[in-house]
């Protein structure tokens, strides 16, 4: 696997010549500050890889721009409606503009509106490290009391609706405005944010759209650029819904092993590929990782290794130690190693870029400004153990 840590760009907290100390090769990162769904120029991509590979180090030691994660794809060709013909447009032009920065897999997802959210930014473990959590009644209060969606009855019992609204009114207001921060697509890589009323609009726009429709859309996107994906030999990877949840109602088509091999229906070919993402596809404990791995590896492009535990009584689940979790990551790690031989083999490139997904906030991390899930020391953390497993393992 190649060694590779998500930067957010200058403004990012964590340093790229910091991360250039954890012992990684690849960085992923994307041009955010680039308009939702306009191009990325020559001279932008240009622009990035310059600041990548001129970190202060020797010559071999070279970092290099790994993966683009992501290249949003707008959220008007995910409804395919309104200007979609543009942005699809807009979005070929990106594809061949990385390709000929040698920049070849490039990640994405078809989430609609929200990409990955949580509902807890700050909480602690015993160890008293801070880390992510998803908990559903939170969700509910969320969708009821600050939201106020009319169908979220259908979504919740009632007795859920009534411990939601004890949690909402006990909910200190740092808490409420985390819970908005998060839900309102303020995470990092959310391709943009809404206010309360906007959200409300798209959700009621996207309404129309069914999870069949939502599949079809995917498949006519896939369709159009496929031929450059091709001719470019792009390792494209759609990265798996995280949560695998229809948040606010709305349909999500990359949760489970069903919708992957749906996907890989379209174009039996690796430059039609995944991300395989642990700890999204984890929270579902109907989700079998190592047979999607068995099943599907030679589509996975890109790899976050990432654990969780999850409430077996509920949807809710928090990010854990990536060695500690409900996931067993030796297992999938093994099998990630077993796939790359079988590339080896078949003289298929087979060091597949890995990224230490999120990490606990811990240390002086927690005495500073980081973007929740992207600590540089908890992802450093992470970074080790895996490290340590696959070189055991190798
Ligand atoms: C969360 C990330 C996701 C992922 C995008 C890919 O931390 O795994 O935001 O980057 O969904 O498009």
């Amino acid at each position: 696997m190649e060694f590779t840590f998500r930067w957010f760009g200058p403004k990012d907290p964590a340093k790229i010549n910091h991360i250039r100390q954890v012992g990684v090769t690849g960085i992923v990162t994307s041009l955010n500050h680039i308009k939702y769904g306009e191009k990325w120029t020559d001279y932008e991509i240009k622009k990035r890889k310059k600041i990548i590979n001129e970190v202060k180090n020797s010559k071999e030691l070279k970092l290099k721009w790994s993966v683009a994660e992501s290249l949003p794809v707008h959220n008007d060709i995910k409804s395919r409606s309104g200007k979609y013909k543009y942005y699809i447009d807009q979005y070929k032009d990106s594809l061949v503009n990385l390709s000929k920065n040698k920049i070849k897999t490039i990640c994405y997802n078809f989430m609609p509106l929200i990409d990955w959210v949580r509902t807890d930014l700050n909480y602690k473990l015993e160890n008293n490290v801070i880390a992510l959590k998803y908990d559903h009644l939170k969700m509910c209060a969320f969708e009821k009391f600050i939201l106020k969606i009319k169908d979220a009855e259908k979504r919740y019992t009632k007795n859920q609706i009534i411990k939601a609204k004890e949690i909402y009114k006990k909910m200190k207001n740092s808490e409420k405005q985390s819970l908005k921060k998060s839900l309102l697509g303020g995470l990092a890589a959310n391709d943009r944010k809404f206010s309360i009323n906007e959200l409300k609009y798209e959700i009621d726009k996207f309404k129309e759209i069914n999870h069949t429709d939502l599949r079809n859309n995917l498949k006519s996107f896939l369709i159009e650029i496929f031929p450059i994906l091709r001719e470019h030999q792009i390792k494209y990877c759609i990265h798996p819904d995280d949560p695998p949840y229809n948040i606010f109602g709305l349909p999500r088509i990359m949760s489970n092993e069903n919708d992957i091999k749906y996907l890989t229906s379209i174009f039996k070919h690796e430059n039609n590929g995944i991300t395989l993402c642990t700890g999204s596809l984890g929270v579902d404990k109907k989700n079998n990782i190592e047979i999607i791995i068995k099943k599907y590896g030679k589509y996975i492009n890109f790899i976050h290794l990432r654990n969780i535990k999850r409430d077996n009584n509920s949807k809710n689940f928090y990010e854990s130690d990536h060695l500690d979790g409900d996931i067993n990551m030796v297992n999938i790690i093994k099998l990630i190693l077993k796939e790359e031989k079988i590339r080896e083999r078949n003289n298929r490139p087979f060091n597949i870029p890995m990224r230490p997904d999120h990490g606990h906030t811990i240390i002086y991390d927690q005495d500073k400004i980081i973007i929740p899930g992207y600590s540089l020391l908890g992802r450093m953390k992470g970074l080790a153990e895996l490290k340590g497993i696959i070189k055991a393992l190798n």
